[in-house]
């Protein structure tokens, strides 16, 4: 099992790639969508939560990733003795019409295939992505973690309804900001996992051939719906019917095991096993939380529901060789917040793997 840090696109500098060579990480998973863009930011390098405009304004939707670009992160992550595993999310800008059924669909799944064959130019071996209509929104933050510390959590259901010009939490269309805001019409389940099942047929044969795997993140937050729109992978079990519906190698999980642990059914440990002996597991998003959603709270690593070692243990046992990140972590009291925050969880998954 590797460690890795996740980086968010405007902390892809040599400097947190040393930091992350320094606390022991030989992997690095990042971020190229720029969450922040035209947002309310809320501190320095943290994670996003956004207001019912979510995060911010999402990118250029005529300019994909190019082919140099990737190679360029690979290559300054490798210029610092490390590796890049994957890169994680599509920007909605890319492919908001995939998710929305909207009529650009077509144009917006090319532009899916186009960015995960360069991903596989780039010699970049996974591709996270999250498929859902209204994205990691209803989260709030306070001094959830030990020694008051900022955290992310949930405070009930957030069914606020989507404007157009929305999705996956990001303003696809600038121009809505200035209008009447009009309801997207909620979709139903079904109707979310036809798309769904429509985007694996179309899409996984590309990643085969490119040699890329595709990492399926469960919904985070976990609920039914968010934003009045449904979401795809709210409970353990979904999961398997997102591998059952086609088992192309490349169909694998970007496996979150807080955002699993937060979901209101199943055991967790007993969910590590039944992902982890498939063989379908990606990478590791690994942090601790308390309570289920839709009152959950993010912790400490050390500190939450979730047993972090036994969860190590369980993906030992079976195989597992990827790469573990830390996700998350809350903010510590210092000047240098999130770095702190990571250093620790690093530290703790560091200590977990060696004794294993
Ligand atoms: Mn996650």
């Amino acid at each position: 099992m590797k460690l890795g840090l996740g980086l968010y696109r405007h902390m892809l500098t040599p400097e947190n790639f040393a930091f992350a060579k320094q606390a022991g990480a030989t992997h690095i998973v990042a971020h190229l969508v720029d969450y922040f863009r035209g947002g309310s930011h809320v501190g320095p390098d943290d994670q996003p939560t956004g207001t019912d405009w979510g995060w911010g304004l999402a990118g250029d939707p005529g300019s994909l990733w190019t082919a140099d670009e990737l190679k360029g992160v690979r290559r300054s992550v490798e210029d610092a003795g490390l590796k890049l595993e994957a890169i994680e999310n599509f920007d909605p800008a890319h492919w908001h019409d995939v998710l929305l059924d909207g009529p650009m669909r077509t144009l917006h799944i090319e532009n899916v295939k186009t960015i995960i064959r360069r991903v596989g130019e780039a010699g970049i071996p996974i591709m996270g992505y999250n498929f859902s209509i209204a994205g990691v929104a209803g989260r709030t933050k306070g001094p959830y973690a030990r020694g008051g510390a900022p955290a992310v959590g949930m405070e009930g259901p957030y069914d606020l309804p989507m404007p157009q010009g929305m999705a996956w939490n990001m303003v696809v269309d600038p121009s809505a900001l200035r209008r009447p805001a009009t309801p997207v019409p909620s979709a139903t389940h079904e109707e979310l996992w036809s798309r769904f099942r429509r985007f694996l047929d179309e899409v996984l044969p590309v990643a085969e051939k490119a040699g890329v795997r595709m990492a399926l993140h469960p919904d985070d937050p976990p609920a039914p719906t968010i934003r009045g729109q449904p979401r795809l992978v709210y409970q353990p079990r979904m999961y398997q019917q997102a591998i059952d519906l086609n088992p192309s190698p490349a169909n694998a999980l970007e496996f979150c095991v807080g955002s699993l642990a937060e979901m209101t059914e199943g055991d967790i440990y007993e969910v590590v096993d039944t992902y982890s002996r498939q063989n379908r597991i990606g990478y590791v998003h690994l942090r601790n939380i308390r309570d289920k959603a839709p009152h959950y709270k993010e912790t400490f690593i050390d500190d939450g529901d979730v047993d972090v070692l036994r969860v190590l243990s369980i993906l030992r046992r079976n195989g597992f060789d990827g790469v573990v990140i830390p996700d998350h972590a809350p903010q510590m009291s210092c000047a240098a917040p999130w770095h702190a925050g990571m250093a620790f969880a690093l530290g703790y998954l560091k200590a977990g793997i060696q004794s294993l």
